[in-house]
């Protein structure tokens, strides 16, 4: 009897091993990248002034128009899988993985968390490749059809889903709204909204960086293609990952 229970504790600690373990499990979805074609585009929305009087927390969503060059982002949140194999060639810091949590952050499909801004920035040059800047962003996660998003969980029983488990949006990007937020490249600050800005880069400095797109924990009103949030770079996040971008020519 007490072997039994032995056996049966061994196997299940093997197997929470198993399924916390980064590197166990399904194929990750390949890491291929939308095209976005430059051009002028409509960045902000009137949503705060329509439906939150002007709060504070939405007034950084002024609507202004920006002109970009053509690039590419990935289809997907950067996953633990991938950013996994950036740490066994030490070009990524090791993040820390969940391993004690009833839902786990840990599995490889699972996107990258608990990654500083730099971590994010470091495995997108691993890559050859860069974060997107947050217009870049915010014209990525626009489209006719947005695509599924997972949010609004407690944290207490909610990990964010395996990317690209839901619909893709129109442009056949997955998981831009909810499931982690987002780290992009700019320094958080307000819009340059006076004249139409060719590749705006964000603030020239600042203390928080951007991050995008509402998390699985987020409230519904963070999930908008248009809402920015500013989060510390030197911090690392159960809710905050990344995904890349490069120019096009
Ligand atoms: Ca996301
Ligand atoms: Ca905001």
């Amino acid at each position: 009897m007490k072997m039994n229970r032995m056996l049966s504790k061994g196997i299940l600690a093997l197997a929470a091993l198993l399924f916390s373990a980064p590197l166990v499990g399904a194929e990750v979805p390949a890491s291929d990248m939308i095209d976005i074609p430059g051009g002028e585009y409509s960045i902000g929305d009137t949503y705060c002034w329509d439906r939150q009087s002007g709060s504070d927390w939405c007034a950084d969503e002024t609507p202004h128009k920006v002109k970009l060059d053509a690039y590419s982002i990935d289809k997907y949140e950067a996953t633990n899988e991938q950013y996994y194999e950036c740490v066994v060639e030490s070009k990524c810091r090791p993040n820390d993985l969940h391993e004690s949590r009833p839902k786990d952050f840990s599995y490889m499909k699972q996107p990258a968390v608990f990654v500083r801004w730099k971590d994010a920035a470091d495995f997108c040059h691993w890559r050859s490749a860069r974060l997107p800047t947050e217009t870049e962003w915010e014209v990525a996660a626009q489209a006719d059809d947005l695509g599924g998003a997972h949010f609004g969980l407690n944290y207490n029983s909610g990990s964010p889903q395996f990317v690209g488990s839901l619909k893709a949006n129109s442009l056949g990007l997955h998981d831009m709204l909810g499931n982690v937020y987002e780290w992009v490249a700019d320094w958080y600050g307000p819009y340059q909204t006076q004249s139409v800005a060719d590749n705006p880069k964000g603030s020239a400095e600042g203390k928080e960086k951007v991050a995008r797109g509402g998390s699985w924990n987020s409230a519904r009103h963070f999930i908008r293609a248009s809402d920015r949030v500013s989060r510390f770079p030197d911090f690392s996040y159960s809710d905050v990952g990344f995904r890349c971008a490069h120019s096009r020519p």
